[in-house]
C-alpha cells in the first residue's frame, strides 16, 4: 500500500506565484474544478487518455477521475483513480465518457458529482453523486443518478445560508435546481438560467463574492473559438447579467474552468493542450485572477509555460 501511494504521489513543481503551466504532466487532466477545504487546495479534474487500441474512440476518451491536492506549497499529489467508468452503479460500461466533475463539502461530508451515460442507452448524460468523510475519498457512490436532472457539467454552489444549488447543462442551455438537505435530490424542478449570452456553451462555475453571485462559463462567439465569460446576479437562480470575458480565445477547443480563493488570492483553473498538441488531450493550468475595485474581473492572460 505504501509503495502504491508513493507511486501515485507524482511531484511536479508548481509555483502559483509565477504560474508554471501545465500543473501536472504525468497524465492528461481537463475541466479542473478547484476547491479549498479546510485551507487546503484540491483539484477535481477529468482525465483524457489516448484511446486504447481497438477502442471505438468517442470525441473525448475519458475513462475515470483522479484528484489532486497541493502539498507543501509547490507539489501536486495525485490520489489515483477515485471513480472508474465501470464502477458507476447506474452507468454504461466502457463508455469513456466521464466528463467534468465537481466536489463540495457540506457539514462534515464531501459530495462528489459527476456526469455519465446511463444504462438505458439514452444519448444524454445523467448526474451521479458519491459521499465521503474525506475530500480525497473513498466515495460511496449512490446506486441511482439524481432524478429529474439530465445534462453535463455539474457545478455546485453552497450559499452562506446553507442552501445548495446544482447547475448543469451544456449546448445552448443551462439549468439550476436547489438541492434538498441530503444533497442527493433536487428540491424543485430545474429552471433555465436566464441572462447568459447567445454564445453560452458549457462548463459553468458559480461562486459568491461580496454578496454577489458570479457565474462563469465557456462561450463561443460567431467569429471566434471558445473564450471564458462571466455574468453576475443578486440571486443564485438568476437572472444573470453578462459582464464580459475573463479569458480570450486561446484556441482551446473547450474551456471548462473554475475559480477559487486560496490564501487570499483568486485563481482561475482552466486547461490547454500544450503537452499533446491535440485539443482532446488536455492539461490543467492555473493563473491568478484579479478583481477591479468595482467588482468586475480583469482579463486573465494565460501563462503558457
Ligand atoms: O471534457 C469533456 C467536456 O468538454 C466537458 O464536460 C465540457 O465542459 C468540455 O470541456
Amino acid at each position: 500500500m505504501k509503495k502504491l501511494l508513493l507511486l501515485l504521489t507524482i511531484c511536479v513543481i508548481v509555483n502559483i506565484t509565477t504560474a508554471q503551466n501545465p500543473l501536472v504532466t504525468h497524465i492528461y487532466t481537463a475541466d479542473p474544478t478547484a476547491r479549498v477545504f479546510d485551507g487546503k487546495l484540491y483539484v477535481y479534474p477529468s482525465h483524457d487518455i489516448v484511446p486504447p487500441e481497438g477502442t471505438k474512440a468517442p470525441r473525448f476518451c475519458m475513462p475515470d477521475y483522479h484528484l489532486f491536492s497541493l502539498e507543501g506549497g509547490n507539489t501536486w499529489k495525485d490520489y489515483g483513480v477515485v471513480l472508474d467508468q465501470n464502477e458507476v452503479p447506474w452507468g454504461e460500461k466502457n463508455s469513456y465518457g466521464m466528463w467534468a466533475p465537481d466536489c463540495i463539502k457540506r457539514g462534515d461530508t464531501y459530495y462528489y458529482y459527476y456526469p455519465a451515460k446511463p444504462l438505458d442507452g439514452s444519448s444524454f448524460r445523467r448526474i451521479g453523486v458519491g459521499t465521503s468523510k474525506s475530500p480525497t475519498g473513498p466515495f460511496k457512490w449512490e446506486k441511482s443518478y439524481i432524478k429529474g436532472v439530465s445534462g453535463i457539467d455539474p457545478g455546485l454552489l453552497l450559499d452562506d445560508n446553507g442552501k445548495a444549488y446544482l447547475y448543469f447543462g451544456g449546448g445552448k442551455e443551462l439549468f439550476v435546481a436547489p438541492l434538498k438537505d441530503n444533497m442527493k435530490e433536487i428540491a424543485a424542478e430545474p429552471i433555465k438560467v436566464e441572462g447568459l449570452p447567445a454564445g453560452y456553451k458549457e462548463g459553468s462555475f458559480c461562486f459568491k463574492k461580496d454578496g454577489k453571485y458570479y457565474f462563469t462559463f465557456a462561450h463561443v462567439f460567431a467569429d471566434e473559438g471558445y473564450s471564458i465569460g462571466y455574468a453576475t446576479s443578486d440571486n443564485p437562480l438568476g437572472p444573470f447579467q453578462y459582464q464580459g470575458k475573463i479569458m480570450d480565445n486561446i484556441n482551446n477547443g473547450t474551456n471548462h474552468h473554475s475559480v477559487v480563493n486560496y490564501n487570499g488570492r483568486w485563481i482561475l483553473f482552466y486547461h490547454f493542450w500544450q503537452i499533446s498538441g491535440y485539443n482532446k488531450l488536455r492539461s490543467m493550468c492555473a493563473d491568478y485572477m484579479e478583481f477591479k475595485k468595482d467588482g468586475t474581473i480583469k482579463k486573465v492572460k494565460p501563462t503558457m509555460r
